[in-house]
């Protein structure tokens, strides 16, 4: 017996003893997918010709050197990074990723300008997630599908339709569901006097976008709301009630929650029980704020913990759709991705290893005494020895060796460029 299935072994017993099954949590951790944002390698940028500027109020900061300029460079990044991801994987990409020899526009973009993206992920057996890039554009400077002026409003609308097109088509290319997410920076950084025009534009052109029937078990519709941006400080067309509203009146668009996107006492945790009352299923931006809607790296931190069991208390994680949403520029970008999956799977593990039903036995019996010793004592059992037996089941690297082949990966690859 190795160390590590010596150390599991006796995990495995003392989970036991408070009936959790570790290895049952093992196989459910590894059956969720988790959809890896591909603007985690490249700050955001993408492979568009007219200029490479991050615009909508979204920043990364920081220099490190490494960044992945091509789309060759930006898969070699993400082949290594999945590598050091246990389960089942998706990969999350935008339309600015889109690649052709000659410029094409947002409001030309077609499946074959994403073929080389789709073949990856079909040679690889793993899904693509899809987002409509509506900042870093020339036409998105003041607002994109609340535009009053009806050129912009209607060139972001042939975006948005072409951007469920595609999602289409990665959905029939890899055999699975494409998520399609639409977030928007259109807002004001000064209360406006019109708040409600901007908003029955917005409403009108999701109706024109989502004109076209597809199959919703291929494209998965989403919209993703935000309490401010920066230069939306005061007002941001697309808010939470806004979406909340349009996601419930409409069957097959579901809300997207991001982590950063609230108050920053506000907690998305807090809402998974609210939502999966009303939509079958909701999207989530696993990010991390720090005083803002930072996107920081996802760390292993109270609110992901929350977030994952809740999820496992309601019996829900078929109901989500878990996604990756942080751009951290100031470190190595391969170990940026590495850290936040790593730490997303192993919250979700983690949060299978409550004993679910015990704990829900002593809140029904009122023993809240009982439930709280309990929920403490969890966090110091040998959940560590559970995750490393799992990593090494799953084919990953254990511990922090994954850190050591980064740092080589680092010195071999990324340095040189
Ligand atoms: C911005 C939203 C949005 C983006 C990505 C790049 O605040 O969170 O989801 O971060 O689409
Ligand atoms: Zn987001």
């Amino acid at each position: 017996m190795t160390k590590i299935e010596q150390a599991y072994a006796l995990a495995k017993e003392q989970y036991a003893a408070l009936g959790v099954d570790t290895d049952a949590a093992i196989a459910a951790a590894d059956r969720v997918p988790l959809s890896i944002h591909c603007w985690q390698g490249d700050d955001v940028i993408g492979f568009e010709d007219f200029g490479g500027n991050l615009t909508g109020g979204i920043q990364t900061t920081g220099n490190y050197p490494g960044r992945a300029r091509t789309p060759a460079e930006l898969r070699a990044d993400m082949d290594k990074a999945l590598s050091y991801i246990p389960g089942e994987k998706k990969v999350n990409i935008h339309a600015c990723y889109v690649e052709s020899d000659t410029p094409v526009d947002r409001n030309e973009i077609e499946p074959c300008h994403f073929a080389n993206w789709a073949n990856w992920a079909a040679e690889k057996g793993i899904g693509l997630d899809f987002n409509g890039t509506f900042f870093s554009h020339p036409k998105s400077e003041k607002a994109t599908l609340s535009s009053a002026d009806e050129e912009i409003r209607s060139f972001w609308v042939e975006h948005g339709k072409r951007v469920r097109e595609i999602s289409a088509y990665f959905a029939e290319k890899t055999g699975k569901p494409c998520v399609n997410n639409l977030w928007i920076p259109d807002g004001d950084k000064e209360f406006p006097v019109d708040t409600y025009g901007p908003r029955l534009r917005l409403k009108k052109s999701l109706d024109e976008i989502q004109e076209k029937p597809f199959d919703r078990e291929k494209v998965v519709d989403c919209v993703e709301s935000k309490v401010f941006g920066i230069g939306s400080e005061s007002y941001v067309v697309g808010n939470h009630e806004f979406y909340m509203g349009y996601a419930l009146s409409r069957d097959d668009v579901l809300v997207t929650f991001d982590t950063g996107h609230f108050h920053p006492t506000e907690m998305v945790s807090n809402k998974l029980s609210a939502i999966l009352l009303y939509k079958e299923k909701v999207l989530l931006h696993v990010s991390r704020p720090v005083r803002w809607d930072s996107d920081h790296v996802v760390t292993f931190d109270d609110e992901l913990r929350a977030i994952m069991n809740e999820l496992v208390r309601m019996d829900a994680l078929d109901r989500v759709y878990l996604a990756l949403d942080y751009f951290d520029a100031s470190i190595n970008r391969v170990v940026a991705w590495g850290v936040g999956a790593r730490n997303t799977r192993k919250a979700i593990l983690n949060a299978l290893l409550q004993p679910v039903d015990y704990l829900k036995k002593m809140e029904a019996e009122g023993d809240t005494s009982g439930r709280l010793a309990v929920a403490e004592e969890l966090k110091s059992m040998p959940f560590g020895a559970v995750w490393d037996y799992y990593c090494a089941k799953a084919g990953v690297p254990v511990g922090l060796d994954w850190l050591e082949d980064a740092r080589a990966y680092e010195r071999d690859v990324l340095s040189k460029r």
